[in-house]
């Protein structure tokens, strides 16, 4: 007798793109786009989120009004991030993988069930830190971005390349300190654009403000032009 065996991960995955197709009919219908961001624990996700939805506080769109923002964090453990989203005063839904290193759509369709979906524009999730198993599991998302900060590395994209081609844009964090280590921005760009030509690469310190601007700019644009 033939020994049959499953392959888990292609089930998985094929079960995982119903369930984000229905994430992305329930939020078109709701109009709120779903912001997906990643990249390894302690890049500056949680702090850039937070002041993303500051500057965006006081950026007022052309009928007057602010963009609403609500946040899914994805940890493998605790509440610390989702304290400060909350702290900030937006709907906050904590997700707790008990150890997944990831989050799929099936995840994300729950805390859609605890969000006020009417009361939103932007919804962000901070994915779990890890730039491996996020980038493979679509959790309906219509913008995917990802952090990746000044003492990673600038070779972090031929190690985990799959990361780099499902996201539109790396924010380059921590520029503030790049004079203590040895990346180069134009390392970056060049092995990106072997696998992903459209990805768009912005450099920012969150702690200065340098660069923080621009990348409100290109936001607002992918943000607006999908409402
Ligand atoms: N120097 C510097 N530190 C930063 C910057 N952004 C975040 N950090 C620090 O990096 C650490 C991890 O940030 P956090 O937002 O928690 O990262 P996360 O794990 O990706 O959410 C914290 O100590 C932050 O203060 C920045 O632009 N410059
Ligand atoms: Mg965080």
């Amino acid at each position: 007798m033939d020994i049959e065996f499953i392959d888990l991960k292609e089930c998985i995955l094929a079960d995982n793109e119903g369930d984000a197709q229905e994430v992305r009919d329930l939020l078109k219908e709701k109009k709120v786009v779903l912001w997906n961001i990643m990249s390894s624990p302690g890049s500056g996700k949680t702090t850039f989120i937070i002041d993303v939805i500051r500057r965006f506080a006081s950026k007022p769109m052309v009928n007057g009004k602010c963009l609403r923002f609500g946040v899914i964090e994805a940890d493998i453990e605790s509440t610390v991030d989702a304290e400060k989203m909350h702290a900030l005063g937006v709907p906050t839904i904590q997700l707790r993988t008990g150890g997944g290193c990831h989050l799929d759509a099936a995840m994300v369709m729950e805390a859609l069930k605890k969000m006020p979906l009417d009361e939103l524009d932007v919804l962000i999730v901070e994915n779990v830190g890890n730039l491996v198993c996020p980038a493979e599991f679509d959790i309906g998302a219509t913008l995917a971005t990802m952090l990746l900060s000044i003492p990673e590395g600038d070779d972090k994209c031929i190690k985990y390349p799959l990361m780099f081609t499902v996201t539109k844009a790396v924010i380059v964090t921590k520029m503030d300190v790049k004079d203590f280590f040895d990346f180069n921005l134009e390392t970056l760009e060049k092995n990106t654009r072997r696998l992903n030509n459209d990805l768009r690469i912005f450099p920012v310190s969150v702690k200065t403000g340098d660069g923080m601007e621009t990348v409100m700019e290109w936001l607002n644009n992918q943000i607006t032009s999908n409402l």
